[in-house]
């Protein structure tokens, strides 16, 4: 890992400005799907408005991912980021968020391939760079069902679902987050147009590792003309097989796309570090690299415990950590890390889809106390 000197003092609990949004801590609140929307809009409502609410004491909660149109849609009940209806439901997320103190980024997701025709317009294929089904399943109303085979982009399809990612973050200004994260993780279309084993192109957008990154960092560029770079972030996972996202040469590929990022001036990367939820040592991977060549915020993730976390942010490999499960099960983590508290028990079966159940009803040490 390589070693970034940091003034003297530095930890995760201390305040820091990732790009141009100060925080209050170096802990980062995962994007976290959850399957709670409003059905019929998508819209968030006053449940999830609660969620977010308990959660504010994270220096920066990034929202789960939000589909930036009906096509990047890609499990049942995820909220969207296209709507009216939608803007004013995130409005009082942010509102209510900000009101705690805290800061919020929403996630502008496409998952291209990685859906199911029932979840589609008029019951159509989904999309992808290349027309190759991926190994991987997907939860419609009816349970898990195996993806849709996708249809291939046409080159000039390419330009409008830029142009989705740019209304999404317009919708997300509007809606008062303090920035955006793109979802370029975990094989979705960011990550299936990066990858060599789902893109088989041969126009501008395939091929070599610098074809293969355009998708990215055009929708990195655009997005930026509405946020500003220093409210922008993008979350990769370059060896995670998650949603079967497989390439021939990870740390070249993403060597190449994290120096094209720091010259685009974003704000940070955050980087899903090994297998998600599974092993941090899936496959070796020099993410020191990446953190070396990025001049920006550099966010880690994956299965960190409090020691790994304060150690990482101690001696410099990151600049903060972001949890998901342990702030699904603990609104105020922050708290419990820095008192060295017990942690609340994730209950899985309540992770997808619900009500309140094991969504806002995880006591707060405060809560135990009264
Ligand atoms: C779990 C279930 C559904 C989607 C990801 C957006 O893995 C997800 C996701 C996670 O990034």
């Amino acid at each position: 890992m390589t070693i970034r000197s940091q003034e003297a003092g530095e930890t995760l609990f201390s305040p820091f400005k990732i790009g141009e949004i100060a925080v209050a801590n170096r802990v980062v609140m995962a994007p976290l799907t959850r399957n709670r929307a409003t059905r019929g809009s998508d819209a968030p409502n006053a449940l999830n408005v609660e969620y977010y609410r308990q959660r504010a004491g994270a220096g920066l909660i990034i929202t789960e991912g939000t589909q930036v149109s009906q096509q990047g849609q890609g499990y049942v009940w995820t909220p969207g980021m296209y709507s009216q209806a939608q803007l004013a439901g995130w409005k009082a997320v942010t509102d209510a968020v900000h009101a705690e103190g805290g800061k919020i980024a929403a996630q502008l997701w496409h998952v291209g391939r990685v859906s199911h025709v029932s979840l589609q317009p008029g019951n159509a294929a989904p999309v992808g760079p290349s027309p190759i089904q991926a190994k991987t399943k997907t939860y419609i109303e009816s349970g898990f069902a195996e993806v849709s085979t996708p249809r291939e982009l046409a080159l000039d399809e390419i330009p409008s679902i830029i142009g989705e990612f740019v209304a999404a973050a317009e919708i997300a200004k509007a809606a008062g987050f303090d920035g955006v994260e793109l979802h370029g993780a975990h094989g979705y279309l960011i990550d299936q147009f990066l990858r060599d084993a789902s893109n088989k192109r041969t126009d501008r957008y395939g091929g070599s590792i610098e074809n293969r990154a355009r998708f990215a960092l055009e929708v990195v560029e655009a997005v930026s003309k509405v946020f500003g770079g220093g409210r922008v972030g993008i979350r990769i996972s370059p060896v995670s097989p998650a949603n079967d996202a497989r390439d021939s040469d990870p740390q070249a590929l993403f060597g190449h796309l994290v120096e094209k990022l720091s010259e685009a001036g974003i704000a940070f990367i955050h980087v899903v570090e090994g297998a998600t939820r599974d092993d941090r040592n899936y496959l070796p991977f020099d993410y020191g690299a990446l953190r070396t060549v990025f001049k920006g915020a550099y966010i880690a993730n994956n299965l960190y415990t409090r020691e790994l976390a304060i150690e990482a942010v101690e001696n410099g490999a990151a600049d903060a950590v972001a949890f998901g499960r342990l702030f699904i099960a603990n609104p105020d983590l922050v708290e419990r890390l820095r008192r060295d508290a017990p942690l609340n028990t994730p209950v899985v079966e309540t992770f997808y889809g619900g009500d309140a159940r094991g969504y806002t009803d995880y006591p707060a040490l405060s809560d135990k106390a009264a």
